[in-house]
C-alpha cells in the first residue's frame, strides 16, 4: 500500500469511529450533559436542542449546544461569559448561573431565557450583565 492510500484508510477508519463513538449513547449523553447546567426549567432539552424530545436521529444542536459541544461539554465561566445566540444576554443570565460556577444565582430556579434561541431574556444590557459577570466573579473568588 502506498503512503497515500494508507493515509486515506486511516483517515476513513478515524471518521468511522468518531462517527459509531457519536452515535452510541446520544440520549443517555444528553441527559447528563442536561444535568451539568445549573438550572434547566423551562427550556429542559430545548436549551442545547432544536427538538424538545431528541433521539438519536434529530438532536439537532442550537447555537448554544454546539458552543457547549466545543467548550468540552462543560458548563463554566467560559461559557457563561459568552452570548452563544446574540440576542444580548450572556448564555450566564439566560441559564440563571451568571458566574458559571454551577451554583444558581440567588434562587433562581427558571432559566430567564434560551441560551441558544434568540429570544426576549429580560431587562438590562449586555454591558450591564458583563459588570455584573464581572463584579459577581471577583467577589466569588474571595
Ligand atoms: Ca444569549
Ligand atoms: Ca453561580
Ligand atoms: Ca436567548
Amino acid at each position: 500500500m502506498n503512503r497515500i492510500a494508507r493515509s486515506s484508510l486511516k483517515t476513513t477508519t478515524t471518521i468511522v469511529v468518531v462517527c459509531l463513538v457519536m452515535l452510541s449513547g446520544r440520549a443517555q449523553a444528553t441527559e447528563f450533559d442536561l444535568s451539568l447546567l445549573p438550572v434547566i426549567s423551562p427550556n429542559l432539552c430545548l436549551s442545547c436542542h432544536d427538538v424538545d424530545a431528541p433521539t438519536t436521529g434529530d438532536a439537532v444542536l442550537n447555537i448554544f449546544g454546539l458552543d457547549f459541544l466545543a467548550n468540552g461539554r462543560l458548563w463554566d465561566s467560559n461559557l457563561a461569559q459568552q452570548d452563544s445566540d446574540n440576542d444580548g444576554c450572556l448564555n450566564g443570565v439566560e441559564v440563571g448561573d451568571s458566574d458559571g460556577d454551577g451554583n444558581p444565582d440567588g434562587n433562581v430556579t427558571e432559566q430567564a431565557g434560551n441560551p441558544g434561541v434568540f429570544d426576549d431574556c429580560g431587562s438590562g444590557s449586555l454591558v450591564d450583565e458583563k459588570t455584573w459577570g464581572t463584579l459577581k466573579a471577583m467577589f466569588d473568588a474571595d
